[in-house]
């Protein structure tokens, strides 16, 4: 299988009610590495920027409000098929049907605040990835040492 990276964003909502330890704990233990993280407040220009493929969407102001109300970590992490796997980690979309678990089940406040955010496909992966970060932020490093 394929290495691939891919965007996570943890929302404001996870950083508000303090579960970002806890989500990128889930996260690392899925196998899905970080290779570049940063914390940002989003201007409503750029919440409105990334999530510009759901402008006709009824919740795309609401969303976009959302985004920008509060500070977001933004993170690629990296590993084999990670683009599905971390979708697997994260859940269904409206925290009510995702599957025991995942993050979404386990934090998310509603179908909106719902604490995190990954990219759906490599090719958006890419294109996600190169919207928060330069190439130069990327790191490589190992992280199988054992203690
Ligand atoms: P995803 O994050 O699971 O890929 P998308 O359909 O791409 O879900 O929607 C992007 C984000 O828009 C969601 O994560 C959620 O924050 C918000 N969203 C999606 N559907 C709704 C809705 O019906 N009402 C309010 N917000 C929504
Ligand atoms: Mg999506």
């Amino acid at each position: 299988m394929a290495i691939e990276r891919t965007l996570s964003i943890l929302k404001p909502d996870a950083l508000q009610w303090r579960a970002v330890g806890k989500i990128l704990a889930r996260l690392e233990e899925a196998g899905l590495k970080p290779v570049a993280m940063k914390m940002l407040q989003l201007s409503q220009k750029q919440a409105e920027g990334f999530y510009a493929v759901h402008r006709e969407r009824p919740f795309f102001k609401s969303l976009v409000a959302y985004m920008s109300s509060g500070p977001v970590i933004v993170q690629v992490l990296e590993g084999e098929n990670a683009v599905a796997k971390n979708r697997e980690v994260m859940g269904a979309t409206d925290p009510a049907k995702a599957a025991e678990g995942t993050i979404r089940k386990l934090f998310a406040r509603s179908i909106e605040a719902n604490s995190v955010h990954g990219s759906d496909s490599p090719e958006n992966a890419r294109t996600e990835i190169a919207y928060f970060f330069a190439q130069t932020e990327l790191v490589a490093y190992d992280w199988t040492a054992k203690r």
